[in-house]
């Protein structure tokens, strides 16, 4: 998969993408991510990337043109019906669809590359969204300042799920929500500490006995923390 990133802070990514299992997909070639600046392709005079809302009103909105130029420019003046390779070009919004794990395994599954563009200020100009963006994806009912933290949160969700990012192929599919519930407790070493002991089961090495703990503490949690996925569960 390559992820282009379209930013006007690009070094917001400068070491993020280095540790742990991206890293590693990076460089086993599995992922290739590549950072583009915005303002490379603002070519009036200031290298303007934003300006006044047209009607009036608080803020500043990114302007169209650079972002075309720059998308353009990755997918080489494709129009939007003919993107190579069916790249998908994501819009970062709190406007948009909201990111869960069936969107990023549909992502992860489906795409070879992917042009992320972090919006910023008050809003992105209506027309990247009418004629360059494929996808709006939101990453939860909150604010952020950026897209910036959501396009980190979205790669990283979508690198663990390529195949063989993660070693363990396991893992993922042990993982918290890919069941549509929370992921088991864990413990380590040691047996005891601080007083607290690690739940006898554990340590019998009956396995059975082990999955059916592990399956019925998920779902617990699960319903005291977030009942909404267990009904959610029940509708399908
Ligand atoms: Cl993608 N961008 C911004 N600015 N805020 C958000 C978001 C994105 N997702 C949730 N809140």
């Amino acid at each position: 998969m390559r992820i282009d990133i379209l930013t006007i802070f690009p070094e917001y990514f400068n070491e993020v993408f280095d540790f742990g299992i991206i890293r590693r997909a990076r460089e086993a070639g599995i992922v290739e991510i590549a950072v583009t600046d915005i303002r490379d392709f603002a070519h009036d005079k200031h290298r303007k990337t934003d300006d006044r809302p047209f009607g009036g009103g608080e803020g500043m909105v990114m302007k169209p043109e650079p972002i075309f130029l720059a998308v353009e420019h990755l997918l080489g003046t494709a129009e939007k019906d003919e993107y190579p390779e069916d790249a998908k070009v994501i819009l970062l919004t709190p406007q948009g669809r909201k990111l869960d794990q069936p969107l990023v395994k549909e992502l992860a599954d489906k795409e070879e590359r992917l042009v992320i563009i972090c919006g910023r200020y008050e809003g992105v100009d209506e027309r990247v969204s009418e004629a360059l963006v494929t996808d709006e994806i939101s990453i939860g009912d909150y604010v952020l300042s950026g897209g910036e933290p959501a396009a980190v949160v979205l790669a990283d969700a979508l690198i663990r799920l390529l195949p063989e990012a993660l070693g363990n192929e396991a893992s993922a599919e042990r993982d918290t929500f890919s069941e549509g519930i929370f992921d088991f407790p864990n413990y380590t070493q040691p047996r005891e500490f601080r007083g607290m002991e690690v739940p006898e089961v554990l340590l019998g090495g009956n396995h059975a006995e082990i999955e059916a703990w592990r399956r019925e503490k998920a779902l617990e949690k699960t319903r005291r923390v977030r009942k909404d996925l267990i009904d959610k569960g029940a509708d399908e």
